[in-house]
């Protein structure tokens, strides 16, 4: 299997987040992709490839091009602003409050198109968060072009960011940009399996109302953990996507064997729908050691799910998404990867 990475990713190096009301050191770090790349390659798990240069199209398909250009002039703005530091955003026009202004103030800003206070902004988020979204449309041609597989190394992740909002340390919906694009280029049916621990409300939100895109989410139960607001059971989507939405929230502590029946499920739901290519947003954070999530996978669990994912026997791009406990993520991640090639 091909994996495709670029080092702009790693531009992206926030120091500090926002969580348990501290300033803490940031998790979502560039040794993150730079251990896993490392495993990739000691194992031997195949070619590693450069992404190509995308146009701003396919990301425009998913994401407001006003987002993307704020995005983009973010930090000539914040610093014009006198600013210096990263930047984080704490204040957000929810109930009551006008959505029908026009915000001009670098804070107003912030709050109109994020969704939360932690995620870090810095100098080389947009080049970084680009170079994502071009790994993942990278690995996603490799499909069209033929592969059975490839695996995107995308960071920053992508899952948690919407039409116009970043959030959950994503800035471009990673998964979202790749299936929209293999499906503006022939394929009619795409599955996304979202394994991270957390739910990912944004590739589910971009693609509510659509039957030709399944989105399929096992999580922690949002009634216990980040996104709190979305990625509930009786979310099945809405209009002509009625049905293609379906969510396995599960309680904190869930282990391996709690976690099959979820995944068994998510299975036949494949099966059924039968897609011409299934994405695989792979978090790696369900780890009984992950730093800030509560599962109790084992590594050799991540070779059981890789398995169960080539029985599903269509074509895979698997896409890094969270995961947090460096040292173990390259073994973790490769496992799948391994696990999925037999
Ligand atoms: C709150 C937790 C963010 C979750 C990030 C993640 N700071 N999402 O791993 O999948
Ligand atoms: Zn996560």
């Amino acid at each position: 299997m091909k994996t495709v990475f670029s080092d702009l990713q790693l531009a992206h190096a926030p120091s500090q987040e926002i969580s348990d009301g501290e300033l803490k050191p940031a998790v979502e770090i560039p040794s993150r992709a730079e251990i896993v790349l490392k495993t990739v390659k000691e194992r031997k798990v195949g070619e590693v490839l450069s992404p190509g240069d995308f146009p701003i199209r396919p990301l425009h398909r998913v994401h407001a091009p006003h987002y993307v250009s704020f995005l983009e002039g973010f930090w000539d703005r914040w610093t014009a602003a006198g600013r210096e530091n990263e930047a984080f955003p704490f204040v957000w026009p929810i109930r009551s409050l006008r959505q029908d202004v026009e915000i001009d103030h670098i804070d107003g800003l912030l709050g109109r198109y994020s969704m939360d206070a932690g995620t870090p902004l810095g100098e080389h988020t947009y080049k970084a968060a680009r170079a994502s979204a071009d790994t993942a449309l990278t690995a996603a041609k490799l499909l069209l072009d033929g592969d059975q597989s490839a695996f995107a190394l995308c960071r920053p992740p992508g899952h948690h960011a919407g039409f116009d909002f970043f959030g959950g340390y994503c800035f471009f919906n990673n998964a979202a940009v790749a299936a929209q694009y293999l499906r503006d280029n022939g394929l009619n049916r795409v599955a996304i399996l979202d394994v991270d621990y957390h739910h990912g409300n944004g590739t589910q939100a971009l693609f509510y109302d659509r039957p030709d895109i399944l989105f399929l989410s096992i999580h922690a139960d949002p009634k216990d953990e980040y996104p709190y607001f979305l990625g509930y059971a009786d979310e099945t989507g809405e209009h002509a996507g009625t049905g293609f939405t379906r969510n396995w929230p599960l309680p904190l502590g869930t282990d391996w064997e709690g976690y099959t029946l979820a995944l068994e499920e998510a299975c036949r739901w494949l099966l059924v729908y039968k897609p011409d290519a299934m994405i695989v947003s792979l978090g790696l954070d369900c780890f009984e050691k992950d730093p800030i999530s509560g599962f109790k996978f084992k590594s050799e669990d991540y070779i059981l799910l890789g398995q169960r994912l080539a029985k599903v026997g269509v074509p895979t791009l698997f896409l890094l998404e969270g995961g947090y406990a460096v040292d173990a993520l390259g073994t973790n991640c490769v496992n799948v990867l391994e696990g999925f090639e037999g």
